[in-house]
């Protein structure tokens, strides 16, 4: 794969000798992470081009292409042909989703799946690998590469290809617990973190108070260490803390793993809140501050820890509101309506947060409701990813209700209409009740 990596850069140097560039990223953190390095990259070879992030690829995207430029697809596309095939330019991706339709002939296309054996590459490893044959120099943006990793989820099946990018990044890796951010105070995590929910622990400062003085973690000077610097038998005693508060019979050994630690705007910062951070920016429609602030602006950086402060705050206030929202709760599903209690937005979130706390059981599906301005936002889970598949739940339920459903086994959603809302619910039921009934 480097080999064909090596020669698509050369082609790709040929091909925008004398035309403008069109870099169409994805609004993930690894398509974040891809649009910085490649503008970087391209402007230290003073390329003209122009960029533009999406949230998918739509047929109105292509519909908007100019006709002159060269385009370079980072993250994406990859399922696309059936538009692609159709444009009159030169177009190249980077990507490792998978590839559902032949290959058109205006495509040069850098992806894992075509290689057998190759290793899982995020769009943002792909696209530092592209930069370093642009230009060695671009080796400073290797860390970049990781964050898009992170943010992929791809950090459990590390190759010999990820290895040798963590190498250049200068990314230091560490065993630990898998809440982030690691390098703050241990109570500020407990708290503020979504990845491990501990019933009247996360969002309290009180119970994170209570439950660290159970454990005989005590501040020193009035300050709790980071998770870093807690040692052997602190990080022992957490994690049997918290592993109590699983109903379901998973061992400690889930909760931990690597840990990316980098030096990002001169401080040792951990990798999984980088990715967090990018991500509340561009899903807030801040993309450019979000491509900034990977490259380290300043101004970025200030902007980009303002939305992230306030995604933060929305969502500790969510948790908060939990108790007092409607709740229908049988044996193997809840329906949480939060109404205009909680924000459209952010529901999805809090389903996820409550699909991975250890409130529930494992196959339990999550459907948590919240109102936009015209619908109903519909998130749904399974907790501990095994049992029914709730988009064929969702699915079979709006084929009689009507409207739009979209992800996958373990994580779906839909839009209603609002006036649709006792109808969705009540269909709901019924067909959560039916798979009760098979399982
Ligand atoms: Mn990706």
């Amino acid at each position: 794969m480097l080999a064909s990596i090596k020669e698509v850069a050369k082609q790709f140097i040929e091909k925008t000798k004398n035309k403008e560039i069109q870099v169409i990223s994805h609004h993930d953190t690894d398509g974040i992470t891809s649009a910085a390095i490649m503008s970087k990259a391209l402007s230290r070879l003073n390329k003209n081009f122009s960029l533009r992030i999406v949230k998918q690829l739509e047929e109105e995207v292509f519909t908007k292409l100019p006709q002159n430029k060269v385009i370079l697809f980072l993250d994406l596309a990859s399922n696309s042909f059936n538009y692609i095939k159709n444009l009159n330019t030169e177009v190249f991706i980077l990507d490792h989703h998978e590839i559902t339709s032949e290959i058109p002939s205006n495509v040069t296309i850098v992806n894992p799946h075509l290689f057998q054996e190759a290793e899982e590459i995020s769009g943002a490893g792909l696209s530092y690998l592209f930069a370093k044959e642009l230009d060695s120099q671009n080796t400073d943006l290797a860390y970049l590469a990781v964050i898009g990793m992170v943010g992929d989820t791809l950090e459990k099946n590390i190759g010999k290809i990820y290895t040798s990018i963590i190498k250049d990044s200068k990314v230091s890796v560490k065993k630990g617990i898998l809440m982030y951010p690691a390098t703050r105070p241990v109570n500020k995590v407990l708290e503020y973190n979504s990845e491990i929910y501990i019933p009247g622990v996360t969002g309290s400062s009180t119970g994170v108070t209570d439950f660290l003085r159970d454990l005989d973690i005590k501040p020193v000077n009035g300050q709790y260490k980071t998770l870093i610097e807690l040692d052997k038998e602190e990080i022992s005693k957490l994690l049997t803390a918290i592993t109590l508060q699983r109903s379901d019979s998973g061992s400690p050994e889930d909760l931990i793993g690597n840990i990316y630690l980098v030096n990002f705007f001169n401080k040792l910062e951990d990798v999984r809140q980088i990715s967090a951070m990018i991500n509340a920016c561009s899903r807030s429609g801040e993309s450019g501050t979000a491509i900034a602030f990977c490259l380290q602006n300043k101004k970025a950086k200030t902007k980009a820890d303002l939305i992230y402060t306030k995604h933060k705050q929305s969502i500790v206030k969510a948790l908060e509101n939990l108790p007092k929202l409607k709740k229908i709760e049988k044996k193997n599903y809840i329906i949480i309506h939060a109404e205009d209690k909680i924000k459209d937005t952010i529901i999805g979130t809090i389903a996820s947060i409550l699909s991975n706390s250890r409130e529930y059981e494992d196959g339990k599906a999550i459907i948590a409701m919240a109102y936009n301005d015209t619908k109903i936002k519909v998130s749904a889970r399974v907790v501990g990813k095994n049992g029914k598949n709730i988009r064929d739940v969702l699915s079979s339920v709006i084929e009689e209700v009507g409207g739009e459903v979209g992800g996958h086994q373990f994580a779906a959603g839909c839009l209603v209409e609002k006036n649709k809302e006792e109808q969705f619910i009540n269909t709901l039921q019924k067909t959560l009740e039916i798979e009760l009934v098979k399982l």
